[in-house]
């Protein structure tokens, strides 16, 4: 029992949950969606990462397209939320729904219909919907034909995909993101981040680090038009960065360890810097330079950065880093791949993340120093594995510590640190697949979902002990955070 009182914040702070539309709709080929990366993803784990087959293949498993069956549960799940309190609720538009392979000129009737209908059943419930446009999930065609992002054609494709939306959308959804954790392709494993957020499928002979920067570019360029776009439409619009926030912090006090971290940290969040600032840092633009990198950067794309500057910084936060210099004394990198290190002092998930509530309020303090923009944290949660038990609950006590650990460090930077923080939406808080491993035991929710990694189960949805608590958080605002 903790009796911890926390800081209650203010009446029109968000409270919410955040989900992604292919981890939990399913219904990939309904009402004329295309095929998305995530449809050729197949099942993985902790130790077998899950690969993209080019088509879909029939000794394989893809756990995206049947989700949790959101896309035909969604008024009884909202139904749920309310009953949680939430007052908001991020979830993506899969843009296979709206332009099926991403490079038509109409849209798809049925999908704006269906994203119209979801988010007046939102709002009947007292919720209002956030929105990504793209979150993992773009169309395979724009892969295949294209290239990916390193493809400039593609800045034109989804900026009409981003305006259908903002046009159809804007009376019912006011915070918007563009990429979901634009910097999570800053290290190379399989599936290679790159492919999941960028859509490249890389050549023996190219540079794998080239082509993230071309590709990031294309992105921002995209970002920027979408802000732009959106305000134009309407100026009550707010478009969001979503960067993923993992600090990563120096070992030791060594100088060489803090100058390592420094630029690790440099690197990991330049993204952040482009998007918020409006322009690339010198340090990197050096290093593109000693590296023979030619990234196709314009004097207009320079503009259009600048003129679209995100409106407030969205960001998950799941765990913290750490990396020491290692006798480097050439040139100063950061290479997520080999440069991370344990840090002694944390404890880990049985994902091997590690858990560091501090870390929350370091970062965003870390960001606001940076890019004085409002912030929005819309994603932080525990995956873990939960049993069901004979008494038909889950009590999943190991999560309530967890956000109550991260709440705390939240309200405390709000409150003592002064960040203008718009709202919290717990990752997946109804259990769905798994990015990274596409599992379904690697669970987040606070509502559980009777279903095994295979798809099999009753489907039902149970309320943890996670949810009643995350209950009293929220009609406490804040304050209430004992357990
Ligand atoms: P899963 C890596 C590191 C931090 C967050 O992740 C990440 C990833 C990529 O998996 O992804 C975000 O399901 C992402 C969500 C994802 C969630 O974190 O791998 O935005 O789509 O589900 C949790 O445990």
């Amino acid at each position: 029992m903790k009796e911890t009182k926390g800081y209650q914040l203010t009446d029109d702070f968000l409270w919410g949950g955040a989900v992604a539309a292919h981890q939990l709709e399913g219904a990939w080929q309904e009402d004329g969606k295309g095929v998305s990366i995530a449809d050729v993803m197949t099942a993985g784990s902790k130790d077998h990462p899950r690969i993209v087959t080019d088509t879909v293949q029939d000794d394989q498993v893809y756990p995206n397209h049947w989700g949790i069956d959101f896309y035909h549960q969604y008024p009884s799940d909202l139904k749920l939320f309310a009953d949680m309190g939430l007052n908001c609720f991020r979830t993506s538009i899969a843009w296979t729904r709206i332009f099926p392979n991403g490079d038509e000129t109409k849209p798809n009737e049925a999908g704006l219909k269906y994203y119209e209908d979801l988010f007046n059943e939102c709002h009947k419930n007292g919720i209002q919907p956030v929105v990504t446009l793209s979150h993992f999930e773009m169309p395979y065609h724009l892969v295949k034909e294209y290239g990916g992002w390193r493809n400039k054609k593609l800045i034109e494709f989804f900026t009409r995909f981003a305006k259908v939306c903002f046009e159809r959308f804007h009376n019912q959804v006011k915070y918007w993101m563009t990429f979901n954790e634009i910097n999570n392709q800053t290290n190379w494993h399989d599936p290679h981040p790159l492919l999941q957020n960028s859509g490249l499928i890389l050549e023996d002979d190219d540079n794998w680090e080239e082509a993230m920067f071309q590709a990031a570019h294309n992105e921002f360029l995209a970002s920027a038009q979408a802000v732009t776009i959106a305000h134009q439409i309407d100026d009550q619009l707010q478009v969001g960065a979503m960067v993923a926030m993992c600090p990563i912090y120096p070992l030791t006090a060594k100088p060489e360890d803090i100058l390592k971290a420094q630029r690790a940290m440099e690197y990991r969040y330049y993204f952040g810097d482009v998007q918020a600032l409006g322009e690339y840092p010198q340090w990197l633009l050096n290093y593109w330079k000693r590296h023979d990198y030619e990234i196709d950067i314009t004097d207009e794309d320079r503009q259009t950065l600048k003129s679209g500057v995100v409106d407030y910084i969205g960001f998950s936060y799941y765990m913290s880093f750490a990396t020491e210099a290692k006798g480097q004394t050439n040139e100063l990198t950061f290479d997520e791949d080999h440069d991370l290190v344990n840090n002694p002092y944390l404890e880990k998930s049985d994902w091997g993340w590690q858990i560091d509530p501090v870390g929350l309020r370091y970062g965003m303090n870390w960001m606001n120093d940076r890019w004085h923009k409002p912030q929005f944290i819309v994603e932080n949660g525990f995956g873990a594995y939960d049993q069901l038990t004979d008494d038909g609950q889950v009590h999943d006590d190991y999560r309530i510590k967890y956000f109550h650990d991260h709440i705390l460090s939240m309200e405390k930077a709000v409150v003592e640190d002064g960040i203008d923080l718009i709202g919290y939406t717990p990752w997946g808080h109804i259990d769905l697949i798994s990015a990274s491993t596409g599992e379904m035991k690697k669970r987040y929710g606070m509502i559980y979902v009777d279903q095994d990694d295979l798809g099999h189960g009753s489907g039902r949805r149970i309320k943890k002990d996670s949810f009643f608590w995350y209950q009293k958080v929220i009609a406490s605002r804040g304050k209430d955070l004992s357990y």
